[in-house]
Formats: structure tokens, sequence, C-alpha cells
């Protein structure tokens, strides 16, 4: 498609990759996307950065990991990205160490989905000739567990794979197996000390409570957001490729594991309580809550549709590429329903926009109309 003699074109063609591939899931969990989104700008030229941060940010909707390292990047140019990868690689070295003293001989561990997080914690703990036992699941419908299958074995961990809906059975009473503890990572980590992780996780919490069974989540805080996200929700073609017609199907990719139900962190800052991590962020991170991360809005994966707030202004964060007043087509798809919310909108090119504005990675379109809750953008308050 791009003739391969030009520098820059190859490099965003690298970009689009890594887009492509963070999108289909080939790169997955929250830190795996944020290094291969780090390691993709590392290759674009400093005049194309913030464009390549615009594609970037909101590739998936619930990462704030990657949101906050481009944030910094954005913040203090390029020259930023070589130490977060580095530091992204010592705070995973902090968690490990942090939440060895959780594993003993003889141990069993359930795990879900793959946590490239937990996955080092167990193999440092195989490392030091623990012996211990990890069941995990396989992870419907992309089957994530698959990989830490391959992982765990590989580092020769007793590993024991099970389906999701064996789970809540496995830490159950009832079951003989006796799991003593489940382990988690996080996708996005919230100030009220609750968090987003693979769908299945709040079943798995639950049932770890009833059984008294603790369960910590293992995470690096700048995985925190102050902002609200949806949950993305995906293709039903990952569940059923030739579903009948008229079946809808339901596909979130994450759930929300309320802060009740989580017995600590292993953060980078040691063993932390839930309702501590917001005081601990703020003394660590003030700039992940100086951000004001809640004036951006993101696009869910499909992009469609706008979700409601009863703001009569409020702003719009596209993915798009600008050129003077022209949206390009990569943030908002759906322009006859933007067309259709917004009467007082003006069309350019096609597309309406009404005062835009631009800053260096966000783009906002000032919309003066109520929008319709039942679709799909997440909108924060323009203030
Ligand atoms: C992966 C998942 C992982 C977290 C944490 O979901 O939920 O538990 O991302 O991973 P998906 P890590 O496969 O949909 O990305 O500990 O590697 O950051």
């Amino acid at each position: 498609m791009f003739a391969s003699n030009s520098p820059t074109i190859d490099k965003m063609v690298t970009l689009a990759q890594t887009i492509a591939d963070i999108k289909s899931l080939k790169i997955q969990g929250a830190t795996n996307i944020a290094k291969a989104g780090l390691q993709a700008l590392l290759e674009i030229p400093d005049s194309e950065i913030n464009q390549a941060i615009a594609e970037l940010i909101l590739v998936r909707p619930t990462e704030p990991l990657l949101q906050n390292c481009l944030e910094l990047v954005h913040q203090r140019g390029k020259s930023v990205i070589k130490l977060l990868i580095t530091q992204l690689g010592n705070i995973e070295e902090e968690i490990v160490k942090n939440g060895l003293p959780f594993i003993n001989n003889g141990s069993i561990i359930l795990t879900h989905c793959h946590s490239s997080t937990v996955v080092n914690l167990l193999r440092m703990a195989k490392k030091k000739g623990l012996g211990f036992k990890v069941y995990l699941t396989e992870t419907r419908p992309k089957m994530q567990g698959r990989i830490t299958a391959e992982e765990l074995t590989e580092a020769g961990i007793d590993s024991t794979m099970i389906t999701d809906s064996e789970a809540a059975f496995l830490v159950s009473k009832e079951d003989k197996r006796k799991v003593d503890l489940v382990l988690l990572g996080a996708d996005a980590v919230f100030k009220d000390g609750s968090i987003f992780n693979k769908v299945g996780s709040y079943g798995i919490s639950l049932a770890a409570q009833k059984a008294q069974i603790p369960v910590y989540i293992l995470a690096t805080l700048l995985k925190f957001s102050v902002k609200k996200i949806v949950i993305e929700e995906r293709k039903a073609q990952e569940i059923w490729q030739d579903k009948p017609k008229k079946l809808t199907i339901f596909n979130p990719a994450f759930d929300k594991i309320p802060v009740e139900l989580i017995t600590a962190y292993v953060t980078e800052f040691g063993i932390i309580k839930p309702e501590k991590v917001k005081s601990v962020v703020k003394k660590n991170y003030p700039w992940i809550i100086e951000t004001h991360h809640d004036k951006l809005l993101r696009l869910p994966a499909n992009n469609f549709g706008y979700l409601g707030t009863a703001a009569t202004n409020f702003s719009v964060a596209t993915s798009a590429t600008l050129k003077d007043s022209q949206v390009l087509d990569s943030g908002l798809k759906n322009n006859e329903a933007l067309r259709g919310k917004c009467g007082s909108s003006k069309i350019v090119d096609r597309r309406p926009i009404i005062g835009l504005k631009l800053s260096p990675y966000k783009t906002y379109l000032h919309l003066n109309e109520k929008v319709n809750k039942k679709n799909h953008l997440i909108v924060d308050y323009h203030l």
C-alpha cells in the first residue's frame, strides 16, 4: 500500500500496525499495550508525535496506563519515552518483589485472563523455589488464558486451566481443591479503590469473598484514572462468528470489582488497602490527578452515537487528525448521528463542527445540544 522507501511512512505503518494489533488483542494486557504504544512512538519524528498520540490514546478506551503515559509524553516531549519504558520495567520488578510474600509452598492460586504482572510474580515465585499450583481461566471469548497457560507451563509452574464458568465453583467452599488466594491484574484503578479488569473478575471476586478467600490486585498506580470510563464493548463476532442474525450479543471487555471485594493492592509502593489508593496516587503521581482528564471524551470501540449528559456545553475529543477546520474520519465515524443531534452545528466537509478548537492532541468539537442518552460516546463537561 505504501512505498517503503520513505522513513516517515514506514514509521507511520509501524504505528498503524501497533494500533491494529492492540485493537485485535494481538497485543493485550494493560502493561503490554502501554509498552507497545510507547515503543511505536519512539519511531515517530518529533513533528508528528502529537498526531501519533492522538491516534493511540483512544485505541482501547479502558486503558489509563497507556493514556497516562501518553499524557506524560505529550507534556514532557519524546525524551521521556525511553525513561517511561524503563520505569514500567522497574515498576513491575517492585510489584513482583512486594507480591512474593503472598505465595507460599503449597499455595493454590486462581488467576484470570492474562496479566503480565501476575505472570511475572508467579515466575519469580517459581524461581525462588516455591512449589505452588495455579488455576487459570481460559477467558472467553478471546482465550487470553492460553497466553497465561503457555507462559506458566514454560516456566515449569504446575498449571490447570478451567473454563470461566468453573471459576466460582472452584473458589467456593464446596470444592475440595481449596484455592488460597486470587491474584488479578487491573486495567483501570479508581479513586474509590475499585478497578476494572477482564470481564469475569467481578464474579470471581464475589465468589472469593463469599468463601473468605483474599483477592489481591497487582497493579501499578499509573493505571489510576480520574475519568469516568465506559467499559469497552467488543464485537459480537468474538463470541459467535455465525450467530443468528436476530440474536443480540453483549460482549463487554471488562467488569468492575468494587472496593469491598478487594483485599489489597500490590503496587510499586507496597501493599495498599483499596481505600488508600487515591492518597498514594496523590502523593506519588500528583500529575495524574492534576491533568483534568475528566474533560476528555473518549470514543468507545464502535465510535457510534453519543452518551448523554445534561450539559448544554460539552466537549468532544476525537482521535481524528485535524487539518484547519476539518475532522478526518478516524475519530468520529457516525457523522450522520452527529449531524442529526446537533441542530446548530456547521457542516464542514460534510462533518459537523462548532467552535473548533485545537489543542496539541485533543480535538474539541463544541456542541450546543443536549445529547441522547441511549447512544455511546463518553462525554465530559467542557468548562
Ligand atoms: C487483560 C486484563 C489484564 C490487565 C492487567 O485484558 O484484563 O488483567 O490488563 O494486565 P485484555 P497487566 O486481554 O482484554 O487486554 O498486568 O499485564 O498490565
